[in-house]
């Protein structure tokens, strides 16, 4: 089914090559449709498409930093994500060791501030948290504001909460491919739960998904 259609995942936009296959499928007409994943439910034969887009939604890594954590601001910063629409589908408490702080900060391991940084980041438990959802890794760094807290627009996790540049509570990943990282480096697979929410046709279009 897969070499029938065109896909530019980017628009969600599927073609159909051959427009005899329209007949297949209830409800389009046209031969370049938006993609509609309950519509694409309909169709068995068409749960590849729905695979394809579901992989186009974006994963990335928060880290809920040892500041946030002795100031108790865990569960207020975890509802910031949960009410922007991202979905949490991984979650859980740890001690970054010096080992954890090398590995996920490799790019600033040479930095003069790394000893700080890693004496910062291992001082104390940090919750780490994988949020999914449309474009989630610019999303959170948008919400996350600026590195220094008093540079950071207020409305933002950091123009909000800090006035540092290091302890600025919240870590999350720079681009997709450091998402990717970062994610398995504090997640086994199994550990990330895959599962639809009620709500989650209310979040965003179907055309943005
Ligand atoms: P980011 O967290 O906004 O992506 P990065 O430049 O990647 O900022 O730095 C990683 C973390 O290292 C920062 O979030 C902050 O905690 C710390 N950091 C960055 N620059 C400095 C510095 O100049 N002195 C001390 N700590 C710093
Ligand atoms: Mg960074």
């Amino acid at each position: 089914m897969k070499g029938e259609f065109h896909f530019n995942l980017k628009r969600r936009v599927a073609s159909v090559k051959d427009s005899s296959l329209l007949t297949k499928i209830p409800h389009f007409k046209a031969d370049t449709f938006i993609v509609s994943r309950s519509k694409i439910r309909l169709l068995p034969s068409l749960q590849t498409i729905e695979k394809e887009i579901h992989m186009a939604l974006e994963r990335t890594l928060i880290l809920i930093k040892p500041d946030a954590m002795q100031r108790r601001l865990a569960g207020s910063l975890l509802s910031r994500f949960e009410n922007k629409g991202l979905k949490i589908i991984g979650l859980k408490l740890l001690q970054v060791t010096k080992e954890l702080s090398a590995e996920h900060y490799a790019e600033h391991v040479t930095k003069p501030f790394y000893p700080l940084l890693e004496e910062f980041i291992t001082s104390g438990p940090v919750v780490a948290i994988v949020a999914e959802g449309p474009e989630a890794v610019s999303t959170v760094r948008l919400m996350m504001g600026s590195t220094n807290g008093r540079e950071s627009a207020p409305g933002t996790i950091r123009g909000d909460y800090g006035v540092s540049r290091q302890m600025n509570l919240v870590h999350g990943s720079d681009g997709p491919e450091a998402a990717v990282r970062e994610i398995k480096i504090y997640f086994k697979p199994e550990e990330l739960v895959d599962y639809a929410t009620s709500l989650g046709e209310w979040v965003c279009a179907d055309d943005e998904k």
